[in-house]
């Protein structure tokens, strides 16, 4: 086989031997992500970066070369060639010429902050040469990806100077794949992971899949399914992890596992996991021992506990806090941390299930090692188009909290809907928490390397500057998988892309990240910009209004969670497993109470936005059902009442996916006709799921509100009992599929 760096090379060389070659016809499939180096086409502009990237200097203190240097080098080598033509000449060195903060002021500066060196300094300097700086080879990695991506993008030179350093430390993709290769909510095929095949044989995805991570700044990668099997710490597996870690390391990503809880149990012939019993500590110091003489750079472990059948520590009546710091303690002395979710809900707690975690977790708040982080899902349930922030961010002060976002759009039409989630993550990370201000405002004020804003956002919680907390992570659900172009539909590489962009700086907006991704897939062209961005941006909206609009929530089949299912499911023990128990629909409207005179949840939140939210003609209206039930004759905003308005919305739904139609339909012949059909063929289905959703939900709602359509909506094409029955059946990426 060849070397890793001739494998990029060939595969590279080829996708460029290829587009120059055949363009009319070539096979377009995307597997090139937004790495894709074409020759640029306007000729004056491409010469003038000929002529300014004669010399590129790669600047670390050492000047030492490096394995990750070797990658940046070749990276540059190739993207150059491919989108300017010549040669360009490349060097190694340990001197700056540019006036730079010294190296050791730099470095402090990162020892102030808690950031590892990971940022990069580009200068262009008069004599034509650029230099790229970083007191770490990763943060050269990862200069050499921004300039890349400033020719690409097309702008102007006299913009190439700057400095960018990630706002958030630990910047992970989870992947939730089991060792059979079966990805748990995954769309885009098998595991990239071949277990069976390693360590000796390894694909040449590995490493294009850590350089895609890279080139957005991501350094990190759980490998396998938070429901998790113990057999990954086996020395067999450890070994095939092993491999995994050596192909990722040049490109600065790190592995983890998930720890199933009951390991000691299942391979380790203890009788407890009991986390209070030094045995068990015993074991899982040892087993962490064993772990870093196979992998010197773990990170450390992701764990679900006592959540959906998950073993955890509460079988021996201990807290969450007793275990995550019996294994945070093994990992300490080795660097490594403990991602424990907060993803808990019990099958016999009474209380609402939005409510659960923070009761779980509030009390235990200062009870965690350093080395633990809280995983919280972005919002209180799990995942649904719309829901607000989880109150846990702005409730706990002295717990390091990743947010946990979900890329594979396991609401969100999977990879057959369209839905580009970097507002949605926008909307979340941009939340007031309220939560008190303990932010060094005259830091915020000086440094570049701490937020500027001075509220208490989710963004601030997760990049560590509300707390001031030593860690800082951000972890997103990859929607990676085995298919040709990764993502399964072509435009969901936009989410990896966008997830990246915004673990490394959360201040970017929607548009600028859309904007960049477009340009560097499908290339300037200013009417395919311009028409994808349109459709990206309003994408996921749209599948909130044909799905769960004005705040709806969990009403989606069981099982696969494609398509509606609002209805009760039939035969279950679990309550909060039901539609019903989210939408309470009854005679006099639609939605959850969970204000003071219902279930309260409200009170986990700032007493500002209890205000706020707890009155239904001030909460925004996009998160009404999520508080509030609603009289089917409420007035809403528009003067319509509430019946009319959730059946417009529906409607309003369908047909903006039709205008995404009439858009993408208007880009035929100015993008290669492989991922225009892909996407075309793709629509056509939502259009389609979209009715579906729309007409089951309205005759499901109707059989409770007795009011005709309003004028606007499309009759129904079949009876309330035809959706129903129309069960989905082995679809994709849902576990125990039938
Ligand atoms: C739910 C998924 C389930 C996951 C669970 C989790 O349906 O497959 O195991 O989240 O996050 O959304 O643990």
């Amino acid at each position: 086989m060849l070397p890793p760096i001739f494998r990029l090379t060939f595969w590279l060389s080829l996708a460029a031997l290829t587009s120059a070659a055949f363009t009319p016809a070539r096979a377009e499939d995307g597997y090139r992500l937004w790495l894709r180096y074409d020759r640029i086409t306007d000729e004056p502009l491409r010469a003038r970066y000929a002529t300014a990237l004669q010399q590129i200097v790669l600047s670390t203190p050492t000047g030492v070369d490096s394995p990750t240097l070797a990658m940046a080098r070749e990276e540059l080598a190739i993207g150059l060639r491919g989108l300017l033509g010549p040669e360009v000449k490349i060097t190694v060195s340990n001197r700056s010429t540019v006036e730079l903060p010294s190296w050791a002021e730099l470095k402090s500066w990162y020892d102030k902050y808690r950031n590892p060196p990971e940022f990069y300094t580009l200068r262009h300097e008069p004599s034509d040469r650029v230099v790229i700086s970083s007191v770490s080879d990763i943060g050269v990695l990862y200069g050499v990806f921004a300039l890349l991506r400033h020719v690409q993008l097309g702008l102007p030179l006299a913009q190439l100077d700057t400095t960018s350093a990630p706002k958030i430390q630990r910047r992970l993709l989870d992947h939730w794949d089991n060792l059979d290769r079966f990805v748990e909510r995954g769309y885009a095929g098998q595991s990239l992971w071949e277990w069976f095949y390693l360590p000796e044989i390894r694909s040449p995805r590995y490493r294009d899949y850590a350089r895609a991570l890279a080139s957005v700044g991501l350094n990190g990668v759980v490998l396998n399914n938070v429901n998790a099997n113990a057999l990954i710490l086996t020395p067999v597996y450890l070994r095939k992890v092993a491999a995994l870690a050596e192909e990722f390391r040049p490109y600065g990503v790190r592995v983890y596992l998930t720890a199933r809880f009951s390991a000691p149990l299942e391979i380790g012939g203890l009788k407890t996991a009991d986390p209070l019993d030094p045995a068990v500590a015993a074991w899982w110091k040892a087993k962490v021992d064993e772990i870093y003489t196979f992998i010197p750079d773990f990170g450390g472990f992701l764990v679900k506990a006592n959540s959906e059948g998950q073993p955890g520590p509460q079988e021996y009546k201990r807290t969450h806090a007793d275990g995550a710091n019996m294994m945070a303690d093994a990992l300490a002395p080795h660097g490594g941390v403990v991602m424990w979710r907060a993803f808990v809900y019990g099958a016999d707690v009474k209380e609402d299930r939005v409510k659960q975690a923070y009761s779980e977790f509030m009390p235990l708040d200062g009870k965690f090692r350093d080395n633990v982080v809280l995983q919280v899902k972005n919002g209180p349930l799990d995942f649904m188009p719309r829901e607000p922030f989880s109150p846990l961010f702005g409730g706990m002060k002295k717990t390091v909290m990743a947010p946990e976002l979900q890329i594979t759009q396991e609401y969100l039409g999977q990879s057959t809907q369209l839905a580009y989630l970097a507002p949605m993550w926008k909307e979340v990370l941009e939340a007031d928490t309220f939560a008190s201000r303990l932010v060094d405002l005259d830091n915020a004020r000086q440094g570049v390397l701490i937020a500027s804003s001075p509220t208490a956002t989710v963004a601030h919680v997760a990049d560590g500057t509300l707390h001031q907390l030593p860690l800082s992570m951000i972890v997103g659900v990859a929607n990676t998988g085995s298919d040709r172009n990764w993502t399964g539909h072509p435009l969901a590489q936009a989410n990896w892309y966008a997830f990246g962009r915004l673990a490394w700086d959360h201040t970017l907006t929607s548009e600028q990240i859309a904007d960049e991704w477009v340009r560097l897939t499908y290339g300037s062209d200013p009417k395919v910009v311009a028409t994808i961005k349109k459709i990206l941006l309003g994408s996921r909206e749209t599948v909130v209004n044909y799905s769960m609009p004005l705040g709806l929530h969990h009403i989606m089949a069981e099982g696969n969670h494609y398509g509606p299912g609002p209805w009760p499911i039939a035969n279950t023990t679990r309550p909060d497993w039901s539609p019903p128990y989210y939408h309470q629909a009854d005679a006099l409207g639609l939605g959850a109470n969970r204000t003071a005179t219902g279930s309260n949840a409200l009170e986990q939140y700032a007493p500002q936005l209890a205000t706020l939210w707890g009155n239904a003609d001030t909460v925004p209206e996009n998160l009404l059902l999520w508080f509030h039930h609603i009289a089917w004759d409420h007035q809403m905003k528009s003067g319509r009442i509430f019946w009319d308005e959730l059946a417009l919305r529906y409607q309003q739904g369908v047909n903006e996916v039709r205008v995404i139609q009439r858009e993408w339909d208007s880009l035929k012949g100015l993008i290669d006709n492989e991922r225009f059909t892909e996407v075309k063929q793709r629509l056509v289905r939502q259009e389609s799921d979209a009715r579906d959703w729309r007409d089951a939900c309205l005759l499901y709602f109707q059989t409770f509100s007795h009011r005709p359509l309003p004028a606007g909506v499309e009759q129904p094409a079949h009876d309330l009992d035809y959706y129903k029955t129309s069960v989905i059946r082995f679809a994709p990426g849902h576990p125990g599929a039938k």
